[in-house]
């Protein structure tokens, strides 16, 4: 059995666990977060399974790319283009899914 088939966000991704789905491409998924911390919370990922986001970097840096073309299209829809981007990495910063998500926080002005 791969890392992958035991992946929360690879079942929501084959649309195995429901999920509210904001964007989607060949490469790419994005869907709201259950625990929004904005009054917009998306979460992007790759489709293929990568742990983190240095991982992802070194493998398919375009990839890394578009997450960002993706963060920034929702926030130009929804807040005037400004956001937060956040990749927690490691169980030390937060991280509790081990497949690389960029958090999308938007749609209302944030704290510092
Ligand atoms: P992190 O702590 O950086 O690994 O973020 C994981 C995020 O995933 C967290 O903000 C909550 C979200 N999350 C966890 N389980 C689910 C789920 O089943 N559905 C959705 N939509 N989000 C989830």
């Amino acid at each position: 059995m791969s890392e992958s088939d035991e992946c929360l966000f690879c079942k929501i991704i084959a649309g195995q666990i429901p999920s509210s789905k904001v964007y989607e491409d060949d490469t790419t998924y994005a869907f709201k977060d259950i625990n929004p911390k904005a009054k917009i919370h998306v979460l992007v990922v790759p489709k293929k399974h990568y742990a983190n986001a240095a991982e992802l970097a070194a493998a398919d840096p375009a990839e890394l790319a578009h997450i960002v073309s993706i963060a920034q299209h929702i926030a130009d829809e929804s807040f005037h283009g400004a956001y937060r981007l956040v990749f927690n990495t490691g169980l030390d910063a937060g991280q509790t899914v081990f497949h690389v998500h960029a958090h999308v926080l938007t749609g209302e002005k944030l704290d510092e």
